[in-house]
C-alpha cells in the first residue's frame, strides 16, 4: 500500500498516514488491512466533505460567504476540535488575541461578549470604539462569535479580543501610540498580537524603538502577526512586519495566487515575508454605524468584504490561537514554526513558506518526527470499529489519510522511539 506516517496527535492519540494509493479503492484496501489489526482501535478517513452539513460546523448564516474558511481548512480543524471539545480533551478557551488597530465596534452583535477594552490612544479613554471600520473587520476575521446564529464565524472559535485603538477615523497612527499599544497588549496577557498596519518609511531609530517593544513582548510570551503591506512591492519592506519576532503575512486570492488589484495595489512580496493567508474580498464584521470606510469601500452596516494583507494577518492570528488550543504548552516560536512548515507551498510567489493550512498545522507534525516512523505500517488480524461520525471517504486537498488510533502504551512507545514487534514493521 506504500503508506507513510506523516503525523501524530497526542490529543486524539492517532496517527496520520498518507496512502500511496490515493483513490477510494486504495483507501478501502488500507482500511480493511488496518482495521483488521488488534492494536488499531479505529481507522477513519481524514476527509470531511460530508461534515459540511453536520452539527460540528458553526451555524453562522454568512459562513457560505466565507470562502477562506475551507481554503485554509479551518472547517476541518473545527471539526476535529469539536470532537475533542466534546470529549473534554481540549481547553474550551483559546488564547486571547490583541487587535492593535482603529478600535472595534463595541456594540457589534457578532463581537458581543468577546471584547476586552484596552486603551484608546486617540481619545485618551478606555473605550476603543472604531470610527474607521478597519479594526472591527480585522477582529471579526480572527475571532468573531462562533456558531451563534449571527454573521460570520471567526477562525478562532473562542478567543477573547483585546481591543487597543491607535488610529482614528483616517486610519493613521504614530510610533508612540504603536509602542504603547504593544507594551499594553503584552502586559495584559495577550498571547497573540495582531498588527494589520504598515509603515515603509520608518527611519532606523524608529524601527529600533518598535523592535525593542516587540522584543519585550516576545520575552513575555507574545506572538506577533503583522500585515506585509499592500503596495505590490518586491523591494520595500514595511514595519512592523519586517521586525524580528514578527510574522510578516502576505495576501493570496482564491486560486492561491498573490493578491493583486490592477497591478497597482497588491500584497508585498519578497524574501522577508514569512507566509501568506487570504486577502481577497474577505467578509467580516463591520461597524453598526456609519464610519470612514462605509463610503470609500461601499460597505453596508454590520458586515462587509474587504481586501488586503490587513485581512490576511488575522487569519494567521486566529489560526495561531486554534493551534495553541491543541498544543497549550508550546512557545510562540513553536507555534510560528508549525504554521510555516505546514503551509501550502506557493513556488515562485515569493510569499515565504506559502499559504496557511490550519488543518495541516494541527495535524501534520511529520517534520518533528524522526525517520523511524517513515514506512511504518501494520499487518492484518484482530478487532476494530470505525467511528460513525467519521464516515466520509472523499479525499481533501488531493491527499488521502487514515487516522489510526493505538492503545496508549503503543503510542508512548512510539513517542519514545522504541522498537516494536516484527509484526508491526511491515510495509504497505
Ligand atoms: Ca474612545
Ligand atoms: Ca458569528
Amino acid at each position: 500500500m506504500n503508506g507513510i506516517v506523516v503525523g501524530y496527535s497526542p490529543y486524539v492519540d492517532a496517527y496520520q498516514i498518507r496512502l500511496g494509493d490515493g483513490t477510494l479503492d486504495g483507501w478501502i484496501k488500507a482500511y480493511r488491512i488496518l482495521s483488521g489489526n488488534s492494536n488499531v482501535i479505529y481507522v477513519a478517513a481524514n476527509a470531511i466533505s460530508e461534515a459540511l452539513n453536520s452539527p460540528h460546523l458553526p451555524d453562522d448564516p454568512k459562513l457560505n460567504d466565507q470562502w477562506g474558511v475551507a481554503k485554509v481548512r479551518a472547517d476541518e480543524a473545527w471539526w476535529l476540535a469539536a470532537w475533542l471539545l466534546a470529549e473534554g480533551n481540549m481547553p474550551k478557551n483559546n488564547k486571547p488575541i490583541a487587535i492593535i488597530d482603529s478600535g472595534i465596534d463595541l456594540l457589534h452583535p457578532d463581537l458581543a461578549g468577546k471584547i476586552i477594552r484596552g486603551h484608546d490612544y486617540i481619545d485618551g479613554d478606555d473605550f476603543p470604539s472604531d470610527e474607521n471600520g478597519h479594526g472591527t473587520h480585522v477582529a471579526g476575521i480572527a475571532a468573531a462569535n462562533f456558531s451563534n446564529g449571527e454573521g460570520i464565524a471567526g477562525i478562532s472559535w473562542n478567543s477573547d479580543i483585546l481591543a487597543i485603538r491607535i488610529s482614528g477615523k483616517d486610519g493613521r497612527s504614530t510610533l508612540t501610540n504603536t509602542i504603547g499599544a504593544i507594551d499594553e497588549a503584552a502586559s495584559k496577557g495577550a498571547k497573540i498580537i495582531n498588527m494589520s498596519f504598515e509603515n515603509p518609511l520608518l527611519v532606523a531609530q524608529e524601527k529600533d524603538l518598535m523592535q525593542r517593544a516587540v522584543k519585550r513582548a516576545h520575552e513575555k510570551g507574545s506572538l506577533f502577526v503583522a500585515a506585509a503591506g499592500n503596495i505590490n512591492s518586491g523591494i520595500l519592506s514595511t514595519s512592523p512586519a519586517e521586525l524580528d519576532h514578527v510574522m510578516a503575512i502576505g495576501a493570496t486570492n482564491a486560486s492561491d495566487g498573490r493578491w493583486v488589484v490592477n497591478g497597482i495595489k497588491g500584497s508585498n512580496y519578497g524574501s522577508w515575508i514569512d507566509m501568506a493567508a487570504l486577502g481577497d474580498k474577505i467578509v467580516s464584521t463591520f461597524p453598526t454605524g456609519t464610519v470612514e470606510l462605509s463610503e470609500s469601500e461601499g460597505c453596508p452596516k454590520n458586515y462587509c468584504a474587504l481586501s488586503g494583507t490587513s485581512m490576511a494577518a488575522p487569519f494567521v492570528s486566529g489560526a495561531a490561537a486554534v493551534l495553541w488550543s491543541f498544543y497549550p504548552n508550546w512557545t510562540p516560536d513553536q507555534i510560528v514554526e508549525r504554521l510555516k512548515k505546514t503551509a501550502k507551498p506557493l513556488p515562485s510567489q515569493q510569499l515565504g513558506a506559502g499559504r496557511l493550512d490550519l488543518f495541516n498545522a494541527i495535524f501534520d507534525g511529520s517534520f518533528e518526527l524522526s525517520n523511524y516512523l517513515v514506512g511504518w505500517s501494520l499487518p492484518g488480524g484482530g478487532n476494530s470499529s470505525i467511528q460513525k461520525s467519521w464516515r466520509s471517504l472523499s479525499p481533501t486537498d488531493g491527499a488521502q489519510f487514515a487516522l489510526v488510533q493505538q492503545d496508549s502504551d503503543f503510542a508512548e512507545k512510539m513517542a519514545r522511539g522504541e522498537s516494536f514487534a516484527p509484526s508491526l514493521s511491515l510495509s504497505f
